[in-house]
Order: structure tokens, then C-alpha cells, then sequence
């Protein structure tokens, strides 16, 4: 995501480390204009953006402790953060009663889809879900979402294909309200372009319903032409919020980079997957620092409290500490190092992540080495994982090897790097402070876990409390 625009920045940068400030803060300023320009952002932002920049750079600088490149991203830092719109913007939900979200938007951009998203959001926190299909031209429509709400466990109500929008989201609401749900999501019909029809069809649906939100979906991927179609949306129905899809597959990040300030409209969320967890909060603090590459410790952090169960890890420490760390426990945390997903998406969050993701040429290699590993270990009894040292016979190497794929001296690899791991706890005891900082420098293969790369260097619970 973004890679482009971050990659671009930080060329300027380097480009203009060492000049004197005049011939720095120029160049600097026609890079960032090109590299938005390349990010397909809206000319009149590009511009607007570029003035202020120009402005806030040129002012006799109050901040002589930054270094002139120092200055520079931060002043870009901020200016971006300004279009983008500093500070989330949650959904306005009703705190009793069902609130409406209609959810609206050309076809294929993912309307259906981000319903399936957002019920899933709001399920998960603990909300009473209702989904209504209101695409009652095309039966399949009506059956996608059927099939979304099968899978998440949310409540669809049954439309009947070719029947009245408005006749049957009052219906909807009516009974939604009678059985107390939290929220109902309309999922509504889309066109190929914007037409009279559908702006009718949606402004009736909205004077009726009278939603808490009207959420426009809104594909990234059309760069410039997506901020187009925005303005004339939000002209004719006037949307609370916008959804901006397919945000993975736009590297350039111009239509993230123009939409709110073409529209006014607050962008609440970005969907950056196909699979129904591909949903985020828009977080303008955190967006900046994507795009301008400064890392994204938020998103990193969240991804570690949602993969690790805390209770889990902190039982795993306390058995570190006190020496009863045994293959069973092994297994367990290189499980929950899985759940973080793959290294090189966790690499890529970290600030200048991407420079290091280009330069670490076997990421795939820690990962499959960390998957073999867990092979083995699966395939070894309960028995053996609680008493290692019965995978001291030979004969149980091999039966394990032939179990998990590998061969025997994979499997011996495994039972060294666990009792080199025995030993840092050793040490751990005696010197606490060098041991820790052997086992996070990860050197090579003196990692927690052996595997060096990052993520292999997290022992368990040293990730957020
Ligand atoms: N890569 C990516 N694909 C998405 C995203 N959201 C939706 N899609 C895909 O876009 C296509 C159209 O989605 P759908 O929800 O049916 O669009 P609708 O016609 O607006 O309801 C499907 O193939 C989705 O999987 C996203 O955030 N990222
Ligand atoms: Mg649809």
C-alpha cells in the first residue's frame, strides 16, 4: 500500500541531504509535487497542499534542533495529515434503538462486500446485526449477502427478489426495532455510472429510513476518476461517511490522498482485502505515517494484541522465567507468532520497513523454516513435548521426521535450538539484562526461537500489555 508515494518521499529526501536550505527546501518541494502529481492525487490538492508546505517551510524556522530533512518531513507530515483530516471519524451509531447504516455506491466497488465487513466489525463488538439486501434487480446480489451473513453468524433479512426498496427497508426496520437489533446495515443497488434512477432511488430510501449514516463505497483503485465520481455522489445524496475499497490494491494512494478534501466527507474506513477481516478504521495520524513511510507502530501493536492472547503469552513468560519452558510451550508461541501473519506484513509497518524488506532477501526462508519447525514439533506425542528429553532417542527422531515431512536432521536442528534456548534461560537467571538483549538482537540464530529475523526475536509477552 502507498509504496510508491513513501518510496518517492524518501528519495527527495536523500536527494536533498547536504544541500544548502534554499536549494534543499526547492527541491524538496518540487519532489513532493512530482510524487503526488505520480499518486494520481487531484491536481487542486497537489497544489493547495504544495502552498502550505511552501509557506510553512519558508517561515524563519522556530524549530533549530530538527535538521533541515527533519523539518521537511514533518512539516509534510502534517500538511498531509491536514488534507487527510486529523482525526478519526467513528461511526455515528444511536446509543438505543436500531441505528441505519445504508451503505451506497456504484456497482463493483465492494458495497456488498464492506456490509459483510462492517457486520462483521460490529458483531465482534458485541452489536445485534441486522443485514438487509435492497439489490432487488439481481437475485444473486440478494444471495451473496445471504451467503456473507451465513458465514458471519448475522441475521439476513429474507427480500424478495424484485421487490420494493423502501417497502421492504421499512419492513426491515420495523422488525428490527421490535426485536431490539443495534444495527441494521442496507446493502443497496448499484450502477455501472451514476444515473438519475439511482440517485432517486437512494435519496427516497434515505428521506424514509432516515439513517444515522449514509456510508458511500468508493473504489481506490480508480485513483483521480474515484474523487470525480465521489463529488458528484456527494452532491446529489450527500453521504455521512466514505468507505474507500480496495486500498491494497492502489499503491499509488491518490484517491486516499484526495477524497476528503475534494468532498468534505470524512473517509471512516478503508477496506484493504477481499476476505471479510480487510477492514479498518480510517486513521488520518496513522494513514500519514503510511504513506510517508514513518512506520505504523499503531497498526502494529493492534495486529500483536489481536494475534497474542496476553493471558496465554504470560503464562508462556512465566515458564521461560522459571525454566519449565518445554516443547509444548515452544509450540505454542511459535503458533501465536503465525497469527501475526506473514513477516514481511509485519516488517513493512515498521518505520523505513520497506527499505529493510528490500535489502532482507530470505524473509521466505525465516517463514518456512518457522513453519517446518512447528511441523515438527506437531508431530512429535504430548508425551515427548512435555519431557524433551525423551526426543533424545534416535528412533523417535526419525519417526517424527518421517511424520512432519523432514528428516532427522531437521529434527535434531529443532531439539538444539531449544536447548539453546534452555540455556539463555539459564542465563536469563543469573544475567538478566545481557541475556534479554541477546535474545532481542536476535544475532543470527541467538534469537528467541532461533530464527533471527524479526518476529523471531519476540519472546513471548514481550509484546504490548
Ligand atoms: N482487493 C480488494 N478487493 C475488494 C475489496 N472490497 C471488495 N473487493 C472485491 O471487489 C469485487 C466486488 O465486490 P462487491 O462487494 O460484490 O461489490 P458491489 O457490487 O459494490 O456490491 C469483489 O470481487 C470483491 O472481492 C477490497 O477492499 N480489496
Ligand atoms: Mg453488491
Amino acid at each position: 500500500m502507498f509504496d510508491r508515494l513513501a518510496e518517492g518521499i524518501g528519495q527527495a529526501l536523500q536527494r536533498v541531504r547536504g544541500q544548502k536550505d534554499d536549494t534543499a527546501r526547492e527541491a524538496f518541494l518540487a519532489a513532493v509535487r512530482d510524487r503526488l502529481h505520480e499518486a494520481d492525487t487531484h491536481p487542486d490538492v497537489v497544489r493547495d497542499l504544495v502552498e502550505r508546505l511552501t509557506a510553512r517551510l519558508s517561515r524563519s524556522d522556530t524549530e533549530s534542533s530538527l535538521s533541515p530533512s527533519e523539518r521537511f518531513l514533518k512539516g509534510l507530515r502534517e500538511e498531509v495529515l491536514h488534507i487527510l483530516g486529523e482525526r478519526p471519524e467513528p461511526l455515528r451509531l444511536r446509543s438505543n434503538g436500531p441505528s441505519s447504516i445504508l451503505v451506497v455506491g456504484l456497482q463493483g466497488t465492494g458495497k456488498t462486500t464492506s456490509v459483510g465487513k462492517l457486520a462483521r466489525l460490529l458483531r465482534d463488538e458485541g452489536k445485534q446485526v441486522l443485514l438487509v439486501p435492497l439489490d432487488v434487480k439481481r437475485p444473486a446480489a440478494i444471495e451473496q449477502l445471504g451467503v456473507l451473513g451465513r458465514d458471519l453468524g448475522v441475521e439476513v433479512w429474507p427480500t424478495p427478489a424484485g421487490g420494493k426498496p423502501v417497502k421492504i427497508a421499512r419492513e426491515a426496520a420495523k422488525e428490527a426495532d421490535r426485536r431490539r437489533f443495534d444495527v441494521i446495515l442496507y446493502d443497496t443497488a448499484g450502477r455501472l455510472a451514476i444515473d438519475r434512477e439511482l440517485m432517486d432511488e437512494i435519496r427516497e430510501l434515505r428521506d424514509s429510513l432516515r439513517p444515522q449514516e449514509v456510508l458511500y463505497v468508493l473504489d481506490a483503485m480508480a485513483g483521480q476518476t474515484a474523487v470525480q465520481t465521489a463529488e458528484r455522489f456527494s452532491e446529489a445524496v450527500r453521504p455521512t461517511g466514505i468507505l474507500l475499497t480496495k486500498v491494497d490494491a492502489d499503491p499509488r494512494g491518490g484517491a486516499v490522498l484526495s477524497v476528503r478534501a475534494r468532498t468534505g466527507i470524512p473517509v471512516k474506513f478503508m477496506g484493504t482485502g477481499e476476505k471479510l477481516a480487510a477492514l479498518e478504521p480510517f486513521d488520518p495520524d496513522r494513514i500519514t505515517g503510511r504513506l510517508l513511510d514513518l512506520g505504523d507502530i499503531t497498526g502494529l501493536a493492534e495486529k500483536f494484541d489481536k494475534a497474542i492472547d496476553q493471558d496465554e503469552a504470560g503464562k508462556l513468560t512465566e515458564r521461560f522465567m522459571s525454566g519449565k519452558f518445554n516443547l509444548d510451550d515452544f509450540a505454542r508461541q511459535l503458533e501465536m507468532m503465525g497469527n501475526l501473519g506473514s513477516l514481511e506484513g509485519v516488517l513493512g509497518m515498521l518505520p523505513g520497513g520497506k527499505g529493510l524488506l528490500k535489502q532482507a532477501q530470505d524473509l521466505g526462508g525465516a517463514e518456512r523454516e518457522m513453519k517446518r519447525t512447528l511441523a515438527i514439533l506437531r508431530s512429535m506425542t504430548p508425551l515427548e513435548r512435555r519431557n524433551p528429553k525423551l526426543m533424545g532417542q534416535r528412533s523417535r527422531q526419525v519417526r517424527v521426521a518421517r511424520g512432519s515431512g523432514s528428516t532427522p536432521a531437521d529434527v535434531s536442528k529443532v531439539l538444539k535450538r531449544y536447548d539453546t534456548m534452555q540455556k539463555m534461560m539459564k542465563q536469563l537467571k543469573r544475567f538478566p539484562v545481557q541475556a534479554l538483549q541477546g535474545l532481542l538482537g536476535g544475532k543470527g540464530g541467538g534469537g528467541f526461537g532461533g530464527f533471527g529475523g524479526p518476529g523471531g526475536g519476540l519472546p513471548p509477552g514481550l509484546g504490548r500489555r
